[in-house]
């Protein structure tokens, strides 16, 4: 794998707007319809492509499990326990968020994080037998949760997630198969700021990333000549390569866009030291988080 090391230099704006075309994508990512579909050509295409959509992957119920365990993580309850793992939205400043009721609060919340053992319902999403079953085709091994997140991007308010490489984050060998997958609670849809993904991109190998409007590739190093959206309804899944250049525009809607986001490696997957991270991906990374 070609290594592009990070010398160059990225003048991006720090802050702010970002280029208007930054997220325009040519086509719409489709996907085979439930877990039982996914044929061996779905696992080729995903090896290719560096992405695979399931639509109806998670039932209704299912999704429903998800949102109420995290409301129920708002609502204090674990806080006792050691939960604390919220991080409001920067727009939130100045609202007294911690008076609201959870179901209020939900709209200021930007991500949730290392959740999956304070409540059982989101623990057996990240641990769905079909779910498991797929990553493991996918990465020939015995699939290790490493990171669960959700993403909340609350009506009007949810920011941006700029292209990125979710490896760049990661202390992992870049040949270790790491695959997210990202389950979306809510439709997502290409208003209210569902993936846009760079299909076949994993293949570039690693890109600099920079510390801007978040640990990011560059505005001007995105190439959306072949991006595509990938919206879902809820239940609906994206699996992907830790390399694929992926990002999310602003929910600039009244309507909620919320996804939950777990990460697997395979159990043999060699661990890297932060140093050879930030020299492959770049200095600015130190303590960046996904
Ligand atoms: O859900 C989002 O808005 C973006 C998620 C993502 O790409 C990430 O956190 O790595």
């Amino acid at each position: 794998m070609t290594v592009t090391t990070p010398e160059r230099l990225c003048d991006d704006r720090a802050s702010g707007d970002y280029p208007p075309d930054l997220y325009d994508f040519v086509g719409i990512a489709t996907g085979v319809n439930g877990f039982a579909s996914v044929t061996d050509a779905h696992v080729a295409q995903f090896h290719a492509q560096g992405y695979l959509v399931v639509e109806n992957a998670f039932s209704a119920q299912e999704v429903q499990d998800g949102l109420d365990g995290l409301i129920h993580l708002l609502s204090g309850a674990m806080e006792e326990r050691g939960f604390r793992n919220v991080q409001y939205e920067q727009a939130s400043t100045g609202v007294a968020v911690e008076e609201l009721p959870p179901a209020q609060k939900q709209d200021y919340v930007r991500k949730f994080m290392w959740f999956v053992d304070h409540d059982d319902r989101l623990y057996n999403l990240a641990h769905h037998p079909q779910l498991l079953t797929l990553v493991q085709r996918l990465i020939d091994e015995p699939p290790v949760l490493f990171q669960d997140m959700a993403l909340l991007k609350p009506p009007r308010m949810g920011r941006e997630k700029p292209w990125h490489q979710d490896h760049a984050y990661f202390q992992l060998e870049l040949e270790a198969r790491v695959v997210g997958c990202w389950i979306a609670l809510d439709e997502a849809t290409t208003a209210n700021g569902c993936m846009v993904i760079a299909p076949g991109s994993h293949r570039k190998g690693p890109m600099a990333h920079f510390q801007r409007r978040d640990w990011q590739i560059c505005d001007t190093d995105v190439d959306t000549s072949r991006a595509l959206a990938a919206p879902l309804k809820p239940g609906g899944l994206l699996i992907f390569q830790s390399l694929l250049h992926h990002g999310t525009p602003p929910n600039g809607t009244s309507l909620r866009r919320r996804a939950l986001q777990f990460h697997y490696r395979p159990q043999s997957a060699p661990p890297t030291s932060q140093e050879k991270r930030l020299a492959i991906f770049g200095g600015e990374g130190l303590g960046a988080q996904c």
